[in-house]
């Protein structure tokens, strides 16, 4: 039985992997620099700064220090602008459900977003309560698919990774998850997500009765 579930927050909660889209599609343009799907695809749950550097690497420019933490802050400020006036209807379908079923199975909650912006966004949805842990994005030493930050927030848990299940819509938070242990469900595309163990559409497909007591997904790889 699993004992805490550990939720990404872009693209499961809520969309603002959209914003984030759109603001680094706005930077691009403005660099001359093609930014595609299939590349918005990519920089999913990658940090701010790696995925400034993807986009730089993308159309072969070198900037310097001042210039590449210049550019992180104006991506930032029309993120901020766009994700300010987020409410609680933004919460995506089933997602207040989902945690409310595992508060009421009595598992614990966390939160792992690479997002400096996390709190202010759970803020706005209502919902930083039901978190009992918001790892600190700020405190990463590295980001997705690099397992710290799910293990981050199984230690503030006090659960033993293997007995959390992690939840992301990104290929670089279903790796993640793996690496740290645990069992990863994903959310969107199989095709995009093939390192999960089981993938919904959504989390108005999450059935927490299925993971907890028929567990397919305990057993997988
Ligand atoms: C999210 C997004 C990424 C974004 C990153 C950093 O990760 O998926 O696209 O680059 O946060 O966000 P910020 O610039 O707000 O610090 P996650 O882990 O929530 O999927
Ligand atoms: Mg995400």
């Amino acid at each position: 039985h699993f004992r805490a579930v550990i939720f990404d927050l872009d693209g499961v909660i809520t969309d603002t992997a959209r914003y984030h889209h759109r603001a680094w599609k706005r930077l691009a343009d403005e660099l001359n620099i093609d930014f595609d799907e299939a590349f918005a695809e990519n920089l999913k749950g990658i940090d701010r700064r790696a995925s400034l550097q993807m986009i730089l690497d993308r159309g072969n420019v070198a900037v310097d220090g001042a210039e590449f933490e210049h550019l992180c802050e104006m991506k930032n400020d029309w993120y901020r602008e766009l994700i300010g006036s987020m409410t609680r209807d933004d919460l995506l379908p089933g997602a207040f459900e989902a945690l409310k079923a595992v508060r009421n199975a009595g598992l614990r909650i966390g939160l792992a977003s690479v997002s400096r912006n996390a709190p202010t966004i759970l803020e706005r949805l209502g919902i930083t309560d039901m978190f009992d842990t918001v790892v600190d994005a700020g405190l990463l030493k590295r980001g997705k698919p690099d397992p710290e930050i799910f293990l981050k927030a199984a230690a503030d848990l006090g659960v033993d990774p293997e007995d959390c299940l992690g939840v992301e819509d990104a290929a670089s938070g279903v790796a993640a998850i793996k690496a740290a242990g645990m069992a990863a469900l994903g959310i969107g595309n199989p095709s995009v997500l093939g390192q999960a163990d089981a993938v919904i559409s959504g989390l108005d497909d999450f059935i927490l009765d299925e993971y907890l007591f028929e567990a397919p997904i305990e057993q997988a790889s």
